[in-house]
């Protein structure tokens, strides 16, 4: 199936660009064609979001909140079809791809709801006979840049806000999952959001996203990637003085000290940092370990990840699924190199799953090192892959000062029984996700998500911090006391 661009109310095919495949990395083959659109195309999107936006930032709240229900509505019905679509594009086992679309789901009631809250608040005036309050408004017309490994969950952390909040919405999904995007943008269309509200553009971030960035009919940049993308995106963005917020990954930890639950443990860690085969911004990807259990928890570790099931997402047994591209392939393979040019010990893993079943796909094999020390590349640099680091530690100190000696903060855990060291660790984990006794991931919608340092610049998506990026405020004075009253002077 070929995909076209949602532009103006319209699905039309790109100006002059051409089609590249999007492919299930399980297999190899055909999901669907994705047109990879040029500049113009994404100036009429813009140009479309603009006229809109004079419509759409009247419409009241509840009514933008009615359609984003509907919006939930449509999402809950068709959950299953769109986690078994979203399998078959992006490569996750299909019970986290129902947890992608549920994340959707959430996101739409919760959003929904802030049609009706969007609070802002009165305060008293320093002077007489004078009203003052402050509201949230529209800001205009936000470009949404989304990654390909939470196809359904980001764009709607995105869009839902930016669309209750009154603002229109140019979306350039990934290449690599635009068959997502497309189902996204179809629910959104019959859910009754009008024509040019949001407007959906195909193509690369050299041709569609560059557009976004510095073309001055688009207000603010939501994006969600990499580090070294999100440094260009913030330097463009910044230039044109648009509002940006940005999700740029992590290198997260599990602390274990030695009073862990270890069973629990064990089971977070490989929830953590095998599931979606590591392709997470919240992954594990380091494991910092007390000296007293740190042999044990490598043997269990080494059998209990041999026993992990390679293969499509869909198949009942599955545990791991593939790469996105062989491109992951080779980067991932690059880090093991490195790790052991390094002189971290390969426990388990290490290379292209050898399966003959799984050969036209891009598996990876589940992979440990032990023995890895803090500077490691492995142990700093963001892999987005299967690879886990263990590190040893003497006390709950070294593995914070650990946990913070990286550029990325965006989530970190630690399984103890003690209450003081619990409490230590919320305070000091330099992340802006910090989880006791449960592993990197799992956010949920109606909190906080981002995080410190190199993840990001500050800003946080999901909740009603959403709420605070995609509005703005405006302070009213309304002085009702028909005479001149000035501020600061008059009120002695
Ligand atoms: C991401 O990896 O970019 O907390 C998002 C989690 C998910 C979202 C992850 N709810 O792991």
């Amino acid at each position: 199936m070929r995909l076209h661009n949602y532009i103006g109310g319209q699905w039309v095919e790109p100006k002059q660009g051409g089609y590249q495949q999007d492919i299930d990395p399980a297999n190899g083959k055909i999901v669907a064609e994705v047109p990879m659109s040029d500049g113009d195309d994404a100036r009429l999107a813009i140009s479309a979001a603009r006229e809109a936006f004079e419509t759409w930032r009247k419409v009241p709240g509840p009514k933008r909140g009615e359609i984003l229900f509907r919006v939930g509505t449509l999402l809950k019905e068709r959950k299953e079809e769109l986690a078994q679509y979203m399998t078959r594009e992006m490569g996750k086992v299909l019970m986290e791809a129902r947890g992608d679309v549920q994340e959707g789901i959430d996101m739409a009631f919760y959003m929904a709801g802030e049609g009706r809250r969007s609070f802002g608040y009165t305060t008293p005036s320093e002077l007489p006979n004078k009203f003052a309050m402050a509201t949230r408004n529209p800001i205009g017309v936000a470009g949404i840049i989304t990654p390909w490994n939470f196809p359904m969950a980001i764009p709607t952390w995105k869009i839902f806000p930016a669309l209750v909040c009154g603002n229109t919405v140019v979306f350039k999904p990934a290449v690599e999952t635009p068959y997502l995007a497309y189902q996204l943008v179809k629910i959104l269309e019959e859910a009754g959001v009008p024509a040019g509200v949001v407007n959906l553009v195909f193509g690369s971030g050299t041709e569609v996203g560059e557009v976004l960035l510095s073309d001055p009919g688009v207000d603010l940049i939501s994006f969600t990637g990499s580090n070294a993308t999100g440094r260009h995106v913030a330097a463009t963005a910044g230039e044109h003085l648009k509002r940006v917020s940005l999700e740029l990954g992590g290198k997260n930890a599990i602390i274990v000290m030695d009073d862990a639950n270890m069973e629990l443990a064990v089971e977070s860690i490989l929830w953590s940092a095998f599931g979606t085969t590591g392709q997470r911004c919240t992954a594990c990807s380091r494991l910092i370990v007390h000296e007293g259990i740190y042999d044990q928890l490598k043997t269990i570790l080494k059998s209990r990840i041999a026993s992990l099931r390679l293969g499509h997402g869909l198949e009942e047994h599955t545990d791991v699924g593939p790469l996105i591209n062989q491109q992951a392939m080779e980067k991932v393979h690059r880090y093991v190199q490195i790790g052991q040019s390094e002189g971290a010990e390969l426990v388990i893993g290490g290379g292209p799953a050898q399966d003959d079943q799984l050969s036209s796909g891009h598996f990876y094999l589940p992979t440990l090192f032990a023995g890895v020390t803090a500077e490691m590349r492995v142990a700093q640099e963001e892999i987005f892959g299967p690879v886990l680091a263990m590190i040893k530690v003497k006390d709950l100190d070294e593995a914070i000062r650990i946990n913070n000696a990286v550029t990325y903060g965006l989530s970190s855990s630690i399984f103890t029984q003690d209450v003081n060291k619990t409490f230590q660790a919320i305070r000091d984990l330099a992340t802006g996700i910090v989880y006791i006794n449960a592993g990197t991931t799992g956010a949920e919608i109606h909190l906080p998500f981002g995080g410190t340092r190199g993840t990001g610049n500050g800003h946080r998506e999901a909740g009603t911090a959403a709420m605070d990026f995609f509005s703005e405020w405006k302070a009213v004075y309304v002085d009702f006391s028909g005479q001149l009253q000035r501020a600061q002077i008059d009120t002695e």
